[in-house]
């Protein structure tokens, strides 16, 4: 009995011995071990926009040359560096949310040397809060599960999602007064439409996960052209000059409308941190409003640098004008008439709302 237990005791001591062995080996040394030329820096750098802050570089060895880019731009260059540099780098320059800072260092026998961090940088603008409140009311198809609201002049679309696969996607021209759809362009079931925008006359699109882009001219809704895009597409709205396209998180894609091509990207930052799921897109008098998806919020952003300069609760809304659907989702403004309004997926009602642009007393 004493033999099979010192038995047993020894092959657990021997497979913790393995254990350990591969634990150890498999441990792989920190970055600083491993790099001689490095930040030093924590891990995780949060900022506020607007500041300033010292980032220092240090070497353990001999660099020949050493290079420091923020983003896409090299901001600074150094031929024989001493060991320990100290560099301040200003944001005020760049939008707010996620930026990379890389150094790339080269020893005196070519060697590369890389250390690349990314740095949050908050907005420095605490949201106000505002809210809306109604003029009126229109029925709305409550089979519509609305994907995008926009207006081309006095003439009202809507786009809408297919979560039944039953080829439900459409775009249709919506009669305000009534809800009818007067004229609608439909895909197949393997498509499941996102938001919609129109810019001269042409009505764009999106898909979810298809990566398509599809263009109508409105006029007869004759499709005029297919772009593809990579990752999801939820919301798209437009400045006049460009498409500005939502995924799904707290990016906002700005892209050509010839081309379709990325012109630049921004991330939508409150001065606690990103605001994602952002859905429906609706340009108004300079500013990006944004449903954020499963809230009853939407999110007034500052298209240059990403700032939330306010968050709209709109629960009354839902409150009055859900039934049995789901998530406030579609914002429209006429520009002519200066009106906005707004609705929800598969919502009977879609409403003509003000918003107050005051700080509610809490
Ligand atoms: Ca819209």
């Amino acid at each position: 009995m004493k033999k099979k237990l010192l038995v047993y005791a020894g092959v657990v001591l021997g497979i913790g011995l393995i254990a350990f062995f591969l634990y150890t080996n498999n441990t792989s040394p920190t970055e600083e071990d491993n790099n001689t030329c490095y930040f030093e820096l924590d891990e995780n750098l949060t900022i506020t926009h607007g500041k300033e802050f010292n980032i220092t570089i240090l070497s353990k060895e001999k660099i020949k040359t050493l290079e420091l880019h923020v983003g896409d731009s090299l901001i600074s260059k150094w031929a024989n560096p001493s060991n320990k540099i100290q560099f301040p780098i200003a944001t005020g320059y760049l939008g707010v949310g996620a930026v990379s800072i890389v150094l790339i260092a080269k020893d005196t026998k070519g060697k590369e040397i890389r250390d690349e961090r990314v740095v949050q940088i908050l907005s420095d603008i605490i949201p106000q809060q505002w809210s809306v409140k109604i003029n009126a009311e229109f029925p709305h198809l409550d089979s519509n599960f609305t994907q995008g609201l926009a207006f081309s002049g006095n003439d009202f679309f809507e786009s809408t999602g297919d979560p039944n696969k039953t080829g439900s996607t459409l775009v249709g021209e919506i009669d305000l007064e009534t809800g009818k759809i007067k004229r609608r362009t439909t895909l197949d079931a393997s498509y499941f439409g996102e938001g919609l925008t129109i810019l001269d006359k042409q009505i764009f699109q999106i898909t979810w996960t298809n990566q398509s882009c599809f263009v109508y001219n409105q006029s007869d809704f004759s499709k005029t052209k297919t772009y593809s895009y990579t990752g999801e597409g939820w919301g798209i709205c437009n400045d006049g000059k460009s498409l500005i396209m939502s995924d799904g998180s707290e990016r906002l894609t700005f892209r050509n409308p010839k081309t379709f091509e990325v012109q630049k990207t921004i991330e939508v930052y409150t001065n606690e941190g990103p605001i994602t799921k952002l859905n429906e897109l609706e340009y108004i008098d300079g500013y990006v409003y944004a449903n954020i998806w499963t809230k009853n919020l939407i999110a007034v952003i500052d298209p240059q640098k990403g700032k939330v300069i306010a968050i709209i609760d709109a629960t009354e809304l839902a409150t009055k004008g859900k039934g049995n659907g789901e998530v406030l989702n579609g914002i429209a403004y006429n520009s002519i008439s200066k009106k906005t309004y707004m609705t929800g997926k598969f919502w009977p009602k879609l409403f003509e709302v003000e918003i107050l642009k005051k700080v509610k007393a809490s």
